[in-house]
């Protein structure tokens, strides 16, 4: 057998360097490299390993870039995953201790949002000879356990590499799960800093270019079957589209199904842009934040179709949406998982494969023409409400303050000036829910809004990694105050890295979205402003705070421009677009008035309202919690099988 002697470290990087994915005959590096923060643990271990990779080949087959903090550079890697369809990645190293469970949240927001992602935190010694060293947990009760055990719920595989022998099948392990679409999500080896330094003869076989081909199950003849006859039994059929149908490439034959049946289309926020704004059965966003159109035709759906979606709260208005008492899911899944969900009949298969298999079962069959008619003109109706919030009447626009605009200007100024092929990034506050309902996506690939783990602070590492693996097409990073406070740090990567992402800072003193949310819950918004404590109250209500974000941007190293109207809005756009594509970040600086909402869903969300209280605030509220309540289906109801 022949053998190649390399630390441990260095046999990381040349077994990443040689992994390749493939689906539909096209192959691509499953890893664009990897992300990281030195320090112990790690800076002697992988990091000479890198250095070595580098030098020998100018970091070709796994460059390495330098982020600013740990969390911020798993979300850098996850929004590159999520932008390349799960077909590629990034191996993410930090230091021990603080550095790697730094990477704890992104690793839950990868695992959540089923995005692939390797994690490759430092560990103590494995040796145990000089513990406690530096950053150590020590717990009386088990001599084993490290702080990186705390990525065990998080990671869809975890293990820890002892001594080298054992890193083959580790590194196996975690190739196998990346690329799997049903199993996929963070991935964690956890390398002991004495392990990374190590020598041993590897076999050479290990480091031979391996392609994972990344899945597409068929579906069962039966299922298929069945799905159809549920389907053909329907009067008012409806399409739940989640991400499932981005991340399998199923746009088309989504199009190609809606086309023959007219079933009418609604998107959850990771589904958005499963059809392009303005086809026919293009009802936009479905549930909590949805449209009025798309949440119409849910209360009266009598099946279900559900397209790779998870069905989260926010899709289901939390139980509410759909009303139709007899209503059942047929559920298109690559993962048994969800597919069985809300008691549906489950489709495990890949999306654009099932899709096409039930296209073809249905052949002949189309919806009632009153029911597409209804379509149209539910969809007029709410598109006429974009419209107003894009454009804002002068009785609106008269009572803003100087220099303050409608968030619903912001996003339309952005959306009719940036091109069909931008991305628009964003992830918490009032925003994700805004753009869900307003948004108009023109392209399948130019909607990211990470909606499952709704991270404050994912959306400039998040832009960055959308840039770098799309970088064709500009990319507008929305991101309220609150959530920039969180992140910015991730300008100076970047800055560093030349990465252009056209930020658009909003600035509203604090959380429009919870301070809504806590108002309707009888809180008072209690807690959500960014204002000075008032002497005379001892309470949050005080003075806004001369806090300056555009300079804090400025000193970070971006460009930026502060805007004050609509026209300077428009310009800023344009020049933002304009700036050099190697230029790094520009920001631009806008005040909102957050008592401008965005129009009602016609939908309900599930947060829980004190039952008992001292505040009439508080007792008004239960009362209106207690009678959406009783709204809430079970969704337990089998869907009837047809006679095989
Ligand atoms: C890391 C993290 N912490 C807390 C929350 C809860 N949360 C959701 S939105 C929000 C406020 C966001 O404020 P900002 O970014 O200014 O947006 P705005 O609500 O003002 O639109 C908070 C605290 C979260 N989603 N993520
Ligand atoms: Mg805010």
């Amino acid at each position: 057998m022949s053998t190649v002697r390399l630390t441990v470290g260095q046999a990381v990087v040349r077994f990443l360097a040689n992994q390749w994915s493939e689906r539909d005959g096209r192959r691509q590096k499953l890893f664009a490299g990897c992300v990281g923060i030195f320090g112990h643990g790690n800076v002697a271990g992988l990091g000479q390993a890198l250095l070595q990779h580098e030098l020998a080949e100018s970091g070709a087959r796994l460059p390495y870039v330098l982020a600013r903090n740990e969390q911020a550079m798993v979300h850098t890697a996850v929004a590159y995953a999520r932008q390349s369809d799960r077909l590629q990645t990034w191996a993410c190293t930090a230091s021990v201790g603080p550095g790697s469970t730094n990477m704890l949240t992104g690793a839950a927001l990868a695992t959540v949002n089923r995005l692939p992602v390797l994690l490759l935190p430092s560990g103590t010694f494995a040796t145990r000879v000089a513990g406690p060293v530096l950053q150590e947990l020590e717990v009386p009760y088990a001599a084993d356990i490290t702080v990186n055990d705390a990525f065990r719920p998080l990671s869809r595989f975890f293990d820890r590499v002892n001594r080298p022998e054992q890193l083959p099948t580790a590194l196996l392990n975690a190739m196998r799960v990346l690329t799997d679409p049903v199993e996929t999500g963070a991935v964690t080896i956890a390398l002991p800093q004495d392990v990374q330094a190590e020598a041993f003869d590897w076999p050479v076989e290990l480091f031979a270019e391996r392609v994972w081909r990344v899945a597409r199950p068929l579906p069962e003849a039966v299922d298929i079957v069945e799905a159809a006859a549920a389907i053909r039994a329907a009067q008012r059929p409806l399409i739940v589209a989640g991400g499932g149908v981005h991340y399998s490439g199923a746009e088309d034959a989504l199009r190609a199904f809606c086309e023959l049946t007219g079933i009418p289309v609604g998107e959850t926020q990771a589904g958005k842009g499963a059809l392009p704004h303005g086809h026919p059965q293009a009802m936009g966003a479905i549930g909590a934040t949805g449209t009025t159109a798309a949440n119409a035709l849910a209360r009266e759906a009598d099946v279900v179709i559900g397209v790779g979606t998870r069905y989260s709260d926010f899709t289901t208005a939390s139980h509410t949406a759909f009303q139709h008492p007899d209503v059942r899911f047929v559920n298109i899944n690559v993962a048994r998982f969800d597919a069985g969900k809300l008691a549906g009949l489950p489709v495990v298969a890949d999306a654009r494969e099932a899709l096409a298999a039930l296209t073809a079962a249905l052949d002949g069959f189309a919806v009632d023409p009153a029911y597409v008619d209804r379509q149209a003109t539910l969809w007029r109706e709410w598109d006429a409400q974009v419209e107003a919030a894009y454009h804002p009447p002068a009785d609106v626009t008269d009572a803003l303050a100087d220099g303050v605009l409608t968030q619903g200007t912001v996003l339309g100024c952005v959306n009719e000036l940036s091109d069909p092929r931008d991305v628009v990034v964003c992830a918490a506050g009032s925003m994700p829910g805004d753009l869900h309902k307003l948004w108009r996506v023109r392209d399948r690939k130019a909607y990211h809004v990470e909606y499952g783990y709704s991270c404050m602070g994912y959306e400039i590492p998040g832009g960055i990694g959308v840039r770098l693996a799309d970088p064709d097409r500009d990319v507008f990073v929305l991101v309220g105050d609150g959530s920039y406070l969180m992140m910015p740090t991730e300008l100076v990567t970047a800055v560093q890295e030349r990465v252009k992402i056209i930020v658009v800072l909003v600035q509203n003193h604090g959380f429009h979205s919870i301070g809504s949310l806590s108002e309707s819950l009888g809180s008072q918004r209690f807690g959500t402003r960014y204002r000075f404590r008032d002497p005379a109250t001892g309470r949050l209500d005080g003075e806004k705070l001369p806090v300056d974000l555009a300079a804090n941007a400025r000193s970070l190293g971006a460009t930026v421009i502060e805007v004050h109207s609509r026209a300077e809005l428009e310009q800023a756009i344009k020049d933002a677009k304009a700036a050099p594509a190697d230029g790094g970040p520009v920001v631009i600086h806008v005040e909102t008035d957050p008592g401008v909402h965005a129009p009602d869903s016609d939908a309900w969300w599930d947060v829980p309202v004190s039952q008992v209280s001292e505040l009439d605030s508080t007792r008004r509220a239960y009362g209106t919690y207690a009678a959406h309540r009783t709204t809430q289906r079970p969704h337990l109801a089998p869907t009837e099988r047809t006679d095989r």
